[in-house]
């Protein structure tokens, strides 16, 4: 076989090597990570534009007391339901803006448990050494038994909130009290009460902070109609900061005003629908907006049911984007009170709903920093969710639930199957440029390519037209699919018709575009291009696919290891060849504990250094990617002995290679069939694409699949003939 590089080899080895001998990145968001992500800022426009927001603050300060003195208004509030209310803002119009909690009226929800050790993917992942920023009507109760020191007051603010503290609970409570374990229970917040809110993030973001939740928004029943569903001030704001800072993600609570009748004059149907009711910065372009759902999950985290909580505000924004974005459980969560060290209160509303999902955000950085030594940009993470949310109802997004129910198993996957059967590739396009990529189709599967980009703020603000349906979007990206002179476009939705079900074509408001091909096979070309001038000159994005054969990689154990040859200077070993792929020989001395290693792209090693009279085993492994291995084969023995090398005989780990399986239907539901011809003694077990095993048992030819979740996973099957392996697809 000819010795060559695959699809990006030279990195993946250098990447493999580097975690097979463990110099393993740093586990956590670390003071150097933290440095690492906010290196390519441009500080410039970040400390002119908080220098500005400054300014701007102070005058908004300066206007609030003028209207409580000339109109008698009461700046807070605290509702005998726990509601807190401020106010913290001034329209451009004048309207004072409250700020509201978003109480009304999880952790199993987002798929988040999957991640934990023990959860189903078994990633060992809580968040630990990772910072989460949590930005509410106060700052939350430090000192309760399930934060530790986890929880830090990061303004110096004097209110404990109860909000904020089950907020904060919600995110990283460690379970002393188990059913009240956060999402990222390991991880830590820095909470702050919700004035300066922009100024604070602006900072943290600048010195990269990742991820902030918002479970506030503006009071709804104090302001004009023209508020609902407008890109304003505070939305432009936000992008800007978003802008500015790449890898930093806003995550907001849509609101609780479905049931409000708060807008007289939707965009869309009448008040009673619950149509057009987001507010401020639910509707910015780069942040993400979380509804609320009703959800049942089964034990495989798999989605079984979903709808939209009562309370949950629907879009759409005034311009027809996605919003809200997705949806988590805001329903019946149990979470840290502020009363004593040790109290807790249930609570619903989408309000929890938001932490649900950005503790869930917080664990793929986490996790993708685990794989990649590296934090997606916040475009990145957003596309990932965004990609991966469980559909619900009507195919594509709509104005409820967005994209569907985070399932941050599905993203997880995603992550670590990159190059092998997913791309996860941050990009760049230059004015009037055209990205292309072409791709092989798993069969079976759809193929799905979707692009996310952290848009410029628009420079026009609404400031009082009513349903304005001029587009904010700034940089207008495209992405196809192609084959064959046939295009398949993007979802797309209209708020002219905001309860019909999504339709596909061209997309020009929204900055995630996600395109699908159901019935998949064969090679399809993905093109990015943009429309107009991209204002900026260049517009990074990131493009994820799934359901491709990126890598012609064989993920299944290597067969025919057998001893080639030996000489005074060593012995040579060879098994059965495989395109694109890597193979990891380990060897040792039968008396010794430790492996040696080598890696190799032939389907040969010589190993040298052997000790005559001693007697070794060898054993050999496929890496398609440094994530996707296959297990290792059965060890074969021998005595070194110079020319006179030979096999250990009899030695019981030495099986000729003679057993041949194939399995159907592939993908499969509920029953994969094995094509062999197999004993009663036959074993097999069900691995993983990253080498966990998860189901084994005895087979004679069919087995039950259908406990295990949606996904790629290799079938090994042992029998006295010898042990194969095969992949597969459960659908
Ligand atoms: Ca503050
Ligand atoms: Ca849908
Ligand atoms: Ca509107
Ligand atoms: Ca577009």
């Amino acid at each position: 076989m000819d010795y060559r590089f695959p699809f990006s080899a030279k990195g993946a080895i250098f990447s493999i090597l580097f975690s097979l001998l463990g110099v393993g990145s740093i586990l956590g968001q670390t003071r150097d990570t933290k440095e690492q992500v906010s290196l390519n800022y441009e500080y410039g426009n970040m400390s002119t534009f908080i220098s500005e927001m400054e300014a701007d603050y102070e005058a908004k300060l300066k206007l609030i007391g003028e209207l409580v003195k000339s109109k008698n208004i009461t700046v807070t509030e605290k509702r005998t339901d726990g509601t807190e209310i401020a106010l913290e803002d001034v329209g451009t119009d004048g309207t004072p803006l409250f700020y509201t909690t978003l109480n009304d009226p999880a952790s199993q929800t987002s798929r988040a448990h999957t991640l934990y050790d023990k959860g189903l993917l078994n990633l060992g992942l809580s968040g630990t050494q990772m910072e989460v920023g949590v930005w509410d009507s106060g700052v939350a109760l430090s000192s309760h038994q399930e934060f530790d020191v986890r929880a830090k007051n990061a303004d110096q603010a004097n209110e404990v909130s109860l909000h904020a503290t089950l907020v904060t609970g919600n995110l990283i409570s460690a379970g002393v009290e188990p059913n009240a374990r956060g999402v990222a229970y390991g991880a830590e917040a820095l909470t702050h009460d919700w004035s300066r809110d922009k100024i604070e993030v602006a900072e943290a973001a600048a010195n990269g902070l990742l991820l902030s939740n918002h479970s506030y928004g503006i009071l709804s029943d104090r302001v004009p109609d023209w508020y609902f569903g407008a890109y304003i001030k505070v939305s432009q704001d936000w992008d800007r900061i978003m802008y500015n800072a790449p890898h930093y993600l806003m995550v907001t609570a849509a609101g609780n005003a479905q049931k409000s009748f708060d807008n007289d004059a939707p965009n869309f149907g009448k008040t009673a629908d619950g149509f057009d009711l987001l507010l401020g910065f639910t509707t910015t372009k780069n942040g993400l907006t979380v509804a609320g759902a009703n959800t049942e999950i089964d034990g495989n985290g798999d989605l079984k049911k979903a709808s939209v909580a009562g309370y949950s505000s629907f879009g759409p924004v005034d311009d027809g984007r996605v919003k809200p974005d997705l949806a988590g459980d805001g329903g019946n969560i149990l979470s840290t009170s502020s009363a004593t060290n040790s109290s807790y209160q249930v609570s619903s509303g989408t309000s929890m709903a938001a932490p649900g999902v950005t503790g869930s955000l917080l664990l793929l950085q986490q996790y993708h920093e685990e794989l990649f030594g590296s934090y997606m940009k916040a475009a990145t993470l957003k596309g990932l969710a965004l990609h991966t949310a469980d559909d619900v109802n009507a195919k594509g997004p709509d104005y409820k639930m967005g994209w569907g129910i985070m399932n941050a198993k599905a993203a997880a996957e995603v992550l670590q199957n990159k190059g092998y059967t997913t791309l996860v590739n941050e990009e760049r396009l230059s004015n009037g440029e055209t990205y292309t990529i072409t791709v092989n189709a798993m069969e079976g599967v759809p193929l799905m390519a979707s692009i996310s980009w952290t848009d410029p703020a628009s420079e026009n603000i609404n400031r009082g037209e009513l349903n304005s349906t001029a587009a904010a979007l700034v940089n207008d990206l495209d992405i196809r699919i192609t084959k064959d002179g046939q295009t398949y476009f993007p979802w797309k939705l209209n708020p002219a018709k905001a309860n019909d079900a999504a339709t596909k074509g061209d997309n020009v408001v929204d900055p995630f575009e996600r395109v699908e091909v159901e019935q998949a096979s064969g090679t399809y070309t993905i093109t990015i291009s943009h429309k107009g001038t991209l204002t900026t000159g260049l517009q990074d994005f990131s493009l994820i696919v799934t359901g491709a054969q990126v890598s012609e990689c064989s993920i299944e154990i290597p067969s025919n290891l057998d001893l080639d040859n030996a000489t005074e200077d060593g012995a040579a070993l060879s098994w059965k060849e495989a395109e694109e792929t890597l193979f990891e020989i380990q060897y040792k001395s039968v008396d010794s504990d430790e492996w040696n290693s080598e890696l190799t792209w032939e389907s040969s090693v010589e190993l040298k250094a052997l000790e005559v009279g001693k007697v070794y085993e060898a054993r050999v492994r496929s890496i398609c990617t440094e994530n996707v291995v296959s297990e290792f084969s059965e060890p074969i023995e021998f005595e070194f002995k110079g020319a006179e090398t030979a096999l250990i005989e009899n030695a019981p780990m030495f099986i000729p290679q003679e057993l041949t399986i194939s399995v159907y239907p592939n993908p499969t539901v509920d029953y994969l069939n094995v094509n062999a011809e197999l004993s009663k003694d036959a074993e097999f077990s069900i691995v993983t694409t990253s080498g966990n095993v998860i189901q084994k048992g005895k087979t004679q030819g069919s087995i039950n699949v259908s406990s295990l979740s949606a996904g790629l996973y290799v079938l090994v099957v042992q029998d006295y003939a010898g042990i194969k392996s095969t992949k597969f697809y459960k659908n």
